[in-house]
């Protein structure tokens, strides 16, 4: 079985190669021309090359049985998903809340979290679904938090499984339903807190901390004076409660 594997998160990288080299497959590693340059050190050792799905999609078909997507930030073309098996792990609970950093939609909307690996379509994050593992949201989590579970889960998924996943003898499930989607644009917009809008404690609370995830600066408002100031929470459950 011949694999490529197309990652763009620095935390997965050595992941994918612990995962893969411990069970003996032998894969090619590659990263998006936008994201190379978090693997610029990387890129020089030969460890992971840059691939333009699109451009390179002929010598891809040509050179590969499956593909995996492991956090890619480019989508894969439709001529590939159509024509080799390819497999996405998403760090969302596919149909809810496809798309950019799930767990920060969840936070606000209430819809489950979790982790999916699927079988890709020509839609985002859309496609039969081979495994899932939901996790909890706590009132005291805030993005950061509930990301590093989702990625754990993610983790365990693929460890668990990943002979089925690349032999393909998982049968695949249809999504319970097409969902919601959230851009790039759906994202940066909900960062600037409108400051006259009324919400309960509750909302304005889960609305900023789906927004904290240290170190990024997320929310933000501006002054009266036109100076940008940034938000952000910080929770502490009481180690003494229950
Ligand atoms: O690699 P990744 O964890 O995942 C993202 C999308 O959420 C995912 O649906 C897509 N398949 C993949 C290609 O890209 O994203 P990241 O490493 O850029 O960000 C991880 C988390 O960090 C994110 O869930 C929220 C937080 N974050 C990230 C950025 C860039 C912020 O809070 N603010 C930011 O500006």
């Amino acid at each position: 079985m011949k694999i490529f594997v197309v990652t763009d998160n620095r935390w997965w990288l050595d992941k994918i190669y612990k995962l893969f080299g411990s069970r003996g497959y032998v894969f090619k590693c590659y990263c998006s021309p936008k994201g190379a340059s978090i693997f610029s050190e990387e890129i020089k050792s030969g460890y992971i090359e840059i691939v333009d799905l699109k451009k390179q999609c002929d010598e891809l078909l040509k050179n590969f049985d499956i593909g995996l997507s492991v956090h890619c930030k480019q989508i894969f073309p439709e001529r590939l998903v159509n024509s080799i098996r390819c497999i996405n792990i998403h760090p969302g609970l596919n149909p809810y809340n496809r798309g950019w950093f799930p767990q920060v939609f969840s936070i606000i909307n209430k819809k489950p979290i979790g982790a999916t690996i699927h079988i890709m379509d020509q839609q985002v994050d859309h496609g039969d679904i081979l495994l899932q593992s939901e996790v909890a949201i706590y009132e005291w989590d805030t993005s950061k938090t509930v990301y590093e579970r989702v990625v754990d889960a993610e983790y365990s998924l693929l460890e668990d499984n990943l002979t089925r996943v690349i032999d393909g003898t998982i049968t695949p499930k249809k999504m319970t339903g097409e969902g919601n989607y959230n851009s790039i644009a759906d994202y940066v917009q909900i960062k600037e807190i409108d400051m006259d809008k009324v919400v309960t404690m509750r909302e304005a609370i889960d609305y900023l901390r789906a927004l904290t995830h240290s170190p990024y600066k997320n929310a933000y408002f501006y002054t009266g004076n036109g100076e940008k100031v940034f938000v952000s929470l910080d929770l502490e459950k009481d180690s003494q409660s229950l």
